[in-house]
């Protein structure tokens, strides 16, 4: 009796280190997944931060912050947009100075606070 229980619990010990160490694989693949989902991410975030979607202005409004784009397609972090025409918001007034009806530009826009903002502008001459 006392030897049989013995076995059982050096077998039972056996299985969880076993099951341990099978959890422990199974971690670790979790753990690479991770890291070459942050890769991606950002390498994605990279190319976001350099492609650009191309606009021409129809119409442009300084103190109020806005901009009526006939855009192309957009596909930036928050944004993926079919090509359309279309008022944006700034992050900053001084993005649209110089800026008129007409240009032709190159932008890059995210979903910031329940508006898609303009975060950066270019035009294109
Ligand atoms: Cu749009």
């Amino acid at each position: 009796m006392k030897t049989s229980r013995g076995k059982l619990i050096v077998m039972f010990g056996f299985m969880t280190v076993t099951l341990a160490a099978y959890a422990g694989e199974q971690n670790s693949g979790k753990a690479v997944e991770k890291a070459e989902m942050k890769t991606s991410r950002s390498q994605a975030k990279s190319a976001n931060s350099t492609t650009m979607a191309d606009g021409e202005v129809e119409d442009v409004d300084i103190e109020g912050k806005s901009i009526v784009l006939k855009h192309g397609p957009i596909k930036s972090k928050t944004i993926e947009m079919e090509p359309m025409t279309m008022p944006f918001s700034v992050t900053d007034a001084k993005l649209l100075s110089g800026v008129k009806a007409g240009d032709k530009v190159k932008f890059t826009a995210e979903y910031i606070n329940d508006e898609v903002t303009i975060t950066s502008l270019k035009v294109q001459k």
